[in-house]
């Protein structure tokens, strides 16, 4: 019979294996990019001591003390040559924290960090805080800026009543954060909210999303943009549309900014979510767009359609039918993007810059009307036609 040690050490072995295992390029890429095959981070990724009480007088049965349910949408950041994560660690509790994961090359044996991330709170607590996005700043500060959520006490007698608001915190090294006051803006809620990485107009800049409610955006949504003098009171007055949401694409419902975007030779590459309704829920996806170098709240380049979508099993988990996407590394033209499947586990894409710009430029709109998306295609197929007589 194996002693309480042996089941500790088959556990950690058990662990090792999953963190040491390589990953590999999927074989069937789409010119665009190339998906990984395994995903990179799951719950079985974090650390044994996190969720094990490890003593056996006190647990016998080696059981689970604290569980943890998902491992899912992280912002991401290239630092003293690691690719590091900073993870959305959800446990079985519901409630979200951040821990950062690190591997040497972006694609596989992501490690976390011996302990989460212990975010400074408000004066104001949060219930729950998630989905980070890392903007190295040109002020020297890496920022995260994050989701925070809390009961709406103005109904009180509604026991799912949240208010979703963007909390902000900077830091050098993912170690130590301070935390800052939250975004104030005059929209209702906010989620998605992100930080330009440069000045505009000597202000700091923040991609937004305002919404009506804690899912629905009502009669806002959209990815908006403002400006704000300070980041340490940072309030935005007025907000003005990025990309808007639109009747019958991939975010008719609602949409919203990824990770910080890229800056290029032909202005600033982005990579967004949108949302669909289905008769089996919400669908969301990946898109791109590019925006203007001077003026980034311009859109002008915005291929039609997903560029990512969830695909076989990414299509179910906690939340099925979903990829999202709020971190991605561009390390000398190479892009890493991580997204998220059905709010459960982590993956990598890789592409480089020049893909993803040619992407962007080279994809028709979307025409918003199935007429035109049939002369689109028609006018690809003559196009080929020439190739094709020449095989
Ligand atoms: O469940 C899908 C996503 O839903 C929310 O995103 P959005 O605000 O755009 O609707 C977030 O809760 C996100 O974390 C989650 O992945």
């Amino acid at each position: 019979m194996s002693s309480h040690l042996d089941k500790v050490r088959a556990l950690i072995a058990r662990q090792e294996a999953l963190l040491s295992r390589k990953n590999v390029a999927a074989e069937d890429g789409n010119g665009i990019y190339q998906r990984w095959q395994n995903p990179i981070i799951t719950r079985h990724h974090t650390p044994v001591a996190w969720r094990y009480d490890l003593h056996e007088a006190r647990n016998p049965f080696l059981m689970e003390r604290l569980g943890v349910n998902a491992t899912l949408n992280s912002g991401a950041i290239k630092l003293d040559e690691k690719y590091l994560l900073v993870v959305r660690v959800e446990g079985v509790d519901r409630k979200s924290f951040f821990a950062v994961a690190e591997s040497d090359n972006g694609v596989d044996n992501f490690r976390f960090w011996e302990k989460p991330v212990v975010m400074p709170e408000t004066g104001n607590p949060d219930t729950n805080v998630y989905d980070m996005r890392l903007t190295r700043h040109e002020d020297g500060w890496i920022y995260g800026l994050f989701c925070t959520e809390r009961k709406d006490h103005t109904r009180p007698n509604d026991s799912t009543a949240a208010i979703a608001q963007c909390g902000i915190a900077r830091t050098r090294d993912l170690k130590t954060w301070e935390r800052l006051p939250d975004l104030v803006t005059h929209s209702g809620q906010q989620r998605n909210v992100v930080l330009h990485p440069e000045f505009v107009d000597g202000m700091y800049a923040l991609y937004t999303r305002p919404q009506d409610g804690f899912i629905s955006v009502g009669s806002g949504g959209g990815i908006g943009w403002g400006l704000t003098e300070s980041i340490e009171k940072a309030e935005i007055r007025e907000e003005v549309l990025v990309d808007s949401k639109e009747y019958h694409t991939i975010k008719e419902v609602k949409n919203g900014q990824g990770p910080a975007p890229i800056k290029t030779a032909r202005g600033w590459l982005h990579l967004a979510h949108g949302v669909r309704n289905t008769a089996a829920g919400l669908r969301y996806v990946l898109y791109m767009f590019m925006t203007h170098s001077q003026r980034p709240w311009e859109v002008t380049h915005l291929p039609g359609g997903h560029f990512l979508a969830p695909e076989g099993s990414e299509r179910v988990g906690d939340v099925s039918n979903v990829t999202f996407a709020n971190g991605w590394i561009e390390d000398q033209g190479r892009v890493f993007i991580y997204y998220a499947s059905s709010d459960t586990r982590l993956h990598v894409a890789t592409s480089t810059v020049e893909q993803l710009v040619d992407y962007c430029v080279n994809t028709p709109e979307d025409g918003l009307r199935s007429a035109a998306s049939v002369a689109a295609r028609i006018e690809l197929i003559d196009c080929n036609a020439a190739v094709l007589r020449d095989l």
